[in-house]
C-alpha cells in the first residue's frame, strides 16, 4: 500500500511537470511572446516550477513517511543510559534535519527563483570570507559539540561497572542462552572450561575455584530495579549477540573473547505493564546475530524486580552444587569443606538438565 502511494507521487509529479510545462507553452503561444528562444524559456519555467513542486512533495512524504513509522521506533528507555543515548540521538537528529530542511529549501527555491532569464545578468561574486567563515566555523562547533557528548556518554556506558553491581553471566550457545548468576556468598563468578563441558555442567563450571560453589544458574533473568548490573557475556559455538531492546543494551557474544555491558535498570516490569496498558508485557533478551537455524528462538524472559523482590528471588536459588552434589567429588580436598556448606542434608531431586539449559 504505502509502495503504491509513493510510486503514484512519482508519477503524479511527472505528470504534473509536464503539463504545467505545456500550459506554459501555450500561455506564451496565445500571448504572443514566443520567439526563437521560447522553448529554452518553457524548459527553464518548467523545471524550476518543477523544483518547487519537487521540495514540496518531499517534505510532505517525508513527514508522513516519519510520522508513520513512529509506532516502529525503539521502545521506552528502561534503564539510566538508555535514556541519554535516546537524547543524544534525537538531539543530533534534531540539528541535522533543521540543516538539512533550511540548505534545501534555499537550494530548491533559488533554482527557481534564478533559473534563466534574458533581462537578468548574474553577478560575478568571487569570494566573501566572512561568508565562508561563518558557515565553516557554526558547523564545525556545532560537529563538535555532538562529539563530544557522544564521546561523553559512550566513556560512560563503557566504563567499570560499580563494585556492587549484580554480576550475570550470559552464555550464548545454539540454541539459546545459558544463564549464571554469582551466587548470595562472593558475588564472584567461578571459573569455566569448556573442558569440563558435560551434560549436566553445561557451562563447564570450574569446581577447583572457589567462586563456583555458590554460583547458580537460572533460565530467566532477573535484575534489580536501580541498581547497576553486570553481564558477563560468553558464547560457545558461533557469534551471537545479547539484545535487550528496553534496556539499549546491545553487545556481542564472542567466541573465545569475553565481552561485558553493565547498566541500571529504572522501570519495573509491573511499572512497564502498567505505562503499556499491557498486563501480560515482559521484557526479553534477543540474540540479534543470526547464528544459524535457531536463531529466532534465542530468547529469554527478563523480570526487572523492586530490589527486595530481586533479593527474595536470589535467596530463594539454589547454587549448582546444591542441585548436582556429584559434583562435589571435582572439589579438590582442601576446600570439600567449604563446598560441602551448598549440600544440602537432605538430598534433593536432581533435575539439573531443567536447571540448566534454556531451549
Ligand atoms: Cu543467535
Amino acid at each position: 500500500m504505502n509502495y503504491l502511494i509513493g510510486l503514484l507521487a512519482i508519477v503524479f509529479f511527472f505528470l504534473a511537470v509536464s503539463v504545467i510545462a505545456k500550459s506554459v507553452k501555450l500561455n506564451n503561444k496565445l500571448s504572443g511572446t514566443e520567439d526563437d528562444d521560447s522553448t529554452v524559456d518553457n524548459f527553464n519555467n518548467a523545471n524550476g516550477i518543477g523544483m518547487l513542486i519537487f521540495w514540496l512533495l518531499f517534505v510532505i512524504l517525508g513527514s508522513w513517511s516519519f510520522l508513520n513509522a513512529r509506532p516502529d521506533f525503539l521502545p521506552i528507555a528502561a534503564s539510566e543510559h538508555g535514556v541519554k543515548t535516546d537524547n543524544m540521538f534525537w538531539s543530533s537528529m534534531a540539528v541535522v534535519t533543521f540543516a538539512f530542511f533550511i540548505s534545501n529549501t534555499l537550494l530548491f527555491y533559488f533554482a527557481y527563483k534564478y533559473r534563466f532569464n534574458k533581462n537578468r545578468k548574474a553577478t560575478f561574486y568571487p569570494v566573501n570570507h566572512k561568508l565562508e567563515l561563518i558557515w565553516t566555523v557554526i558547523p564545525a562547533i556545532v560537529m563538535a559539540v555532538l562529539v563530544f557528548t557522544g564521546w561523553r556518554t559512550w566513556r560512560d556506558i563503557t566504563s567499570q561497572a560499580p563494585s556492587n553491581a549484580a554480576v550475570i553471566e550470559l552464555t550464548g550457545h545454539q540454541f539459546g542462552w545459558y544463564v549464571r548468576y554469582a551466587g548470595v556468598d562472593d558475588g564472584q563468578l567461578g571459573n569455566v572450561n569448556y573442558k569440563l563441558i558435560d551434560e549436566t555442567n553445561s557451562l563447564g563450571i570450574d569446581f577447583t575455584d572457589k567462586s563456583s560453589f555458590d554460583d547458580f544458574t537460572a533460565t530467566e533473568l532477573h535484575l534489580p530495579k536501580g541498581q547497576p548490573v553486570l553481564l558477563k557475556i560468553r558464547a560457545q559455538d558461533v557469534l551471537h549477540s545479547v539484545y535487550l531492546p528496553f534496556h539499549r543494551v546491545k553487545m556481542d557474544a564472542v567466541p573465545g573473547m569475553p565481552t561485558k555491558f553493565w547498566f541500571i535498570p529504572t522501570i519495573s516490569t509491573d511499572e512497564m505493564r502498567a505505562k503499556l496498558g499491557k498486563p501480560d508485557f515482559n521484557f526479553k533478551v534477543n540474540c540479534t546475530e543470526v547464528c544459524g537455524r535457531g536463531h529466532f528462538g534465542m530468547s529469554i524472559t527478563v523480570f526487572v524486580d523492586e530490589p527486595e523482590d530481586y533479593k527474595k528471588w536470589v535467596a530463594e536459588q539454589k547454587p549448582f552444587l546444591a542441585t548436582n552434589p556429584a559434583y562435589l567429588d571435582k572439589v579438590p580436598t582442601n576446600l570439600k569443606s567449604k563446598a560441602s556448606k551448598y549440600i544440602p542434608t537432605e538430598p534433593i531431586a536432581t533435575d539439573s538438565t531443567e536447571a540448566v539449559s534454556v531451549n
